[in-house]
């Protein structure tokens, strides 16, 4: 309760009371205001007393103590006296009222005396000491007053105590409520809202009611200990050292655990000791733990070539219980159910090249694995060699110089051939005939000419490899179509297909799109027009020359179809005063690129060939073309863009093939790049093809240094002749746009090439990009890579960069000395630092070159013993080495092999 001010002493007397001092019952003189007008009627005495401030209280209580006398214990007493008086209040801002009208006052109650009169001697009289409390809302002025109107009692007011309630402060719940006021009413609950206490944080807004009579009720939500404190006595407290506490929500403080320790007092997470380790998902709550020490007991069970691979856990799992396996070996192999994140402790690896020695590893880890050590080593190894096995099937057959009574077949050599490849076996029957009767043949090359075949008829062609291990699967059965017209001899070389093989061609191979000679036609206009939109001169808006091409001008411009958007185009226009042949000519570049579709081949708009100039309409590429434009900027891109370029060529190029097209001029001057650096082929002009062929005209057509040395001594142009100029591509762009074979004579290539030299690694040239423009060089065209095996090595390059395309030949100076290739010792491109580097083992390059083994053939005899006696002491080392040593002689056994196998069949 808050006492409110009262001063008693200055309460104004009305008429009747008086001020009167007396002893209360301990002799301590107190003030009493009396009345006692009991013997005449009609009385109506007034007290009041002074202004109250009320200080924010809403309710005030008078405590009134007082004492009166029984009428029926006064002598002669009539009627007229009373036992009650009257309490009344009037509100007010003015603490200074000389007069209040009595009518202004408002009633509280009329107060009577208590049952029991409490004894108390005033003077020489006995008086009863009545305590009588009543109470009223006082909420529209900043105070009040007081009145006690005597109606004819015999009074004597001892005390009056005005009093307002409280709430008192509190906390609960972490919260600090304030010291508040009671509301007006005594039922009123006042809302009030708490404030969480130092170090901890709001759980549910924390709020409570202060109750009429003071009392704190229905607390509500409340505050939690931040982390790192934890509650005690309703305050927050830092945890000990040696405790921690991670999240608001937990409990009390909790012993750091096992294999943990904090320092200092309110830690929110214990550290781990020195060699323990949790990872980003373990809580807090959970014991540091540790890498797991290597798997134990691994088993392998080889079964041709594949292998089963089983061990036991490690013997200290760190404490953990996710732990995983992850198997490794050298080479392209298949691990099933995967390589890693392996849960069961067994994995099954297939794929493997028979009779060959391979090692695996299993290396165990779990979720602190990564960038720790268990301290010792973490996998086991085992070192195995797989048996004999027949070869995988013979995939990616092609057909190529179709008549109607021959076929050229090619073929890649399995993916795993398991062995040296003695001969391939073709077997072909008619289609319509089934199996019933079918012929076979056997070559020993990856090709074969099948004749003797009906015209118009579809044939089902199947192959199969063998080795010293016996026959492979069949290939998947490969249809195709013996023709009905023989072709023109204007295009001996290029596979195309007349328009009425085209039209059968559908009906037979649904879904297979052929590229269509446009000299096919007798008329060049109907040709062009069934390839090629006529877009009308008047769409056309030509901005400025940019060049000059074989015909006329190259333009650039604008170009606006209806209901399409503007757009930039290239426009190639025929000049003035041409012959009729030159306008088929020049019209056949269209009819050809009309019948293309690829992000990666140029796009052909329209054409305009109903007014003149006659003009090709395509789109536009912004920075022209590539020798160009990788000369102006040169040593500006990283390896991967420039992969990712060749990459877009050879894409392009596999559409073409497998259009059955060959283009016969693959330069980067005909690739084009536009402002996304994505790269087109360009360039289908047929003219170099019709030419006059006589052998002088002939050869100062070719470009030598792009053609392949079969196409220009007897112009066999194929996809594998394109593949040859691709090398040569891939050579200019990593070179950004220096010339093929410098300032060398046409002649001395030609001679170089035959003598077998090849074009060095282009400065900071990855190998394995060097190792594919040799593969694209290979003098056997079948020997090549076809560009669907390009697009495939090339995407594993990118896929996986850092291994693959780190690795250049270091700094070369450039020209150089062209690299002799397949001379007799076969081993030209392999070298032991490439070999060394590649199987992560570099840092004995200089132990094993200074003991001699420069050569595969140098390592055919290294044994542990050797490795031992030159300093190679660590075993897995040691095994890892021989088992790759294993791999490099088998390759290289093969291709050696195949190189004199190959010598042997007549080209
Ligand atoms: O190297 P460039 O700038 O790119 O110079 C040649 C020139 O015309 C003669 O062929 C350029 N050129 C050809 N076709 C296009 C095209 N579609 N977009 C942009 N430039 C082209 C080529």
């Amino acid at each position: 309760c808050m006492a409110l001010d009262l001063r008693l002493s200055q309460v104004r007397t009305g008429v009747a009371w008086e001020e009167v001092s007396i002893m209360d019952e301990k002799n301590i003189p107190i003030r009493t205001y009396q009345v006692c007008n009991v013997m005449e009627p009609s009385q109506s005495n007034w007290l009041r007393t002074d202004w109250i401030p009320r200080s924010g209280a809403q309710r005030i209580y008078v405590e009134i103590k007082f004492t009166l006398r029984d009428c029926n214990s006064l002598p002669g007493v009539t009627g007229t006296c009373k036992e009650t008086f009257n309490l009344y209040y009037y509100e007010s801002n003015n603490d200074r009222e000389h007069y209040i009208r009595e009518s202004n006052f408002l009633k509280i109650d009329t107060v009577a005396a208590d049952e029991s009169f409490t004894q108390v001697d005033i003077g020489d009289r006995i008086m009863k000491l009545n305590t009588e409390v009543r109470n009223v809302k006082v909420t529209t002025r900043k105070g009040f007053y007081l009145a006690f109107q005597d109606v004819g009692a015999c009074i004597a007011l001892i005390s009056v105590r005005v009093f307002y309630k409280t709430c008192p402060l509190s906390i609960r719940n972490l919260a600090t409520f304030p010291d508040t006021n009671t509301g007006a009413d005594t039922s009123s609950l006042v809302e009030v809202k708490g404030s969480c206490v130092n170090q901890s944080e709001e759980r549910e807004e924390p709020k409570m009611y202060c109750g009429a009579d003071g009392e704190w009720l229905v607390p509500i939500g409340g505050c939690v200990c931040i982390p790192g404190y934890e509650e005690k006595g309703g305050a927050c407290q830092a945890c000990k050292v040696g405790f921690y506490r991670a999240v608001s929500t937990d409990g009390a403080c909790s012993e750091c655990p096992p294999h943990s320790h904090s320092e200092k007092a309110g830690a929110t997470v214990c550290d781990c000791n020195p060699g323990y380790y949790r990872s980003e998902t373990d809580p807090a709550s959970m014991p540091c733990t540790q890498p797991p020490s290597a798997p134990q007991q691994l088993i392998s069970e080889v079964n041709e070539t594949s292998v089963v691979l089983e061990w036991s856990a490690p013997l200290r799992l760190g404490g953990r219980t996710d732990i995983r396996y992850k198997a490794g070996s050298l080479g392209d192999v298949l691990f099933s159910p995967q390589q890693s994140g392996l849960g069961a402790t067994r994995v099954c690896v297939s794929e493997l090249q028979a009779h060959t020695r391979y090692t695996f590893t299993i290396g165990a880890r779990n979720g602190v694995s990564q960038g720790h050590t268990a301290g010792a080593r973490e996998s086991v190894s085992v070192t195995l060699t797989t048996n004999q096995a027949a070869p995988s099937p013979v995939t990616s057959i092609q057909a190529s110089d179709v008549t109607r009574h021959d076929v050229s077949l090619a073929w890649q050599q399995p993916a795993r051939p398991n062995g040296v490849i003695l001969e391939y076996e073709v077997k072909y029957y008619e289609k319509n005939q089934k199996e019933r009767s079918y012929r076979i043949m056997k070559t020993a090359s990856r090709s074969a000419d099948i004749t003797g075949l009906n015209p118009l008829t579809v044939y089902v062609f199947q192959v199969r490899a063998r080795t010293a291990a016996g026959y492979g699967e069949f290939s998947a059965p490969f249809e195709f179509s013996t023709n009905s017209v023989t072709f023109l001899p204007t295009s001996p070389c290029t596979p195309s297909t007349s328009k009425q093989d085209l039209e059968e061609e559908k009906h037979l191979n649904p879904g297979v799109r052929i590229y269509v000679d446009p000299f096919t036609y007798e008329d060049p206009d109907q040709a062009v027009h069934e390839f090629a939109k006529e877009i009308d001169a008047s769409n056309i808006h030509i901005e400025k020359v940019i060049g000059i091409g074989e015909f006329g001008e190259v333009c650039s411009g604008r170009l606006r179809l209806q209901g399409k958007r503007e757009i930039y185009v290239a426009i190639k226009s025929l000049k003035a005063g041409y012959a009729d042949k030159q306008r088929r000519d020049f019209l056949s570049e269209a009819s050809i690129m009309g019948q293309f579709d690829h992000p990666n081949i140029i796009r052909l708009e329209g054409v305009v060939t109903r007014c003149k100039p006659v003009m090709i309409i395509t789109e536009y590429m912004e920075n022209g073309s590539l020798n160009t434009f990788l000369r102006k900027h040169d040593g500006q891109f990283t390896v991967i863009q420039l992969v990712g370029m060749l990459r877009g060529i050879v894409s392009g190029m596999k559409y073409l093939s497998d259009m059955s097209y060959v283009h016969r001029d693959l330069a980067a001057r005909n690739i084009l790049v536009n402002s996304n650096l994505v790269c087109k082929v360009s360039d289908f002009g047929l003219s170099r093809v019709l030419e006059d062929e006589s052998e002088a005209a002939y050869t100062t057509q070719i470009p030598i240094r792009w053609t392949a040395p079969e196409a220009i001594a007897y112009r066999k142009f194929t996809p594998a002749s394109d593949t040859w100029s691709y090398g040569v591509v891939m050579w200019e762009v990593m070179s950004y746009g220096e010339r093929p074979y410098w300032d060398m004579s046409n002649q001395d290539v030609i001679k170089a090439i035959d003598e077998g030299y090849r074009l060095p690694p282009p400065m900071d040239c990855p190998v394995c990009l060097h190792q594919l423009m040799l593969d694209c060089w290979q003098r056997d065209r079948i020997h090549r890579p076809s560009f669907t095996q390009i697009l495939n090595i090339l995407d594993k390059l990118i896929r996986n960069p850092t291994t693959t395309l780190r690795r250049t030949g270091g700094e070369r100076p450039v020209p150089t000395l062209l690299e002799p290739v397949g001379g007799p010792e076969f081993v030209s491109v392999w070298s032991v630092e490439y070999w060394l580097q590649a199987i992560g083992m570099d840092m004995y390059k200089d132990t094993l070159t200074a003991a001699g083994y420069t050569s595969p053939d140098s390592l055919l005899t290294l044994t542990q013993q050797d490795m031992a006696s030159i300093g190679i002491v660590t075993p897995s080392h040691q095994d890892q080495i021989l088992a790759s040593v294993q791999q490099v002689l088998l390759s290289h056994m093969q291709q050696i092999q195949e190189q004199m196998q190959d010598s042997m069949v007549p080209v």
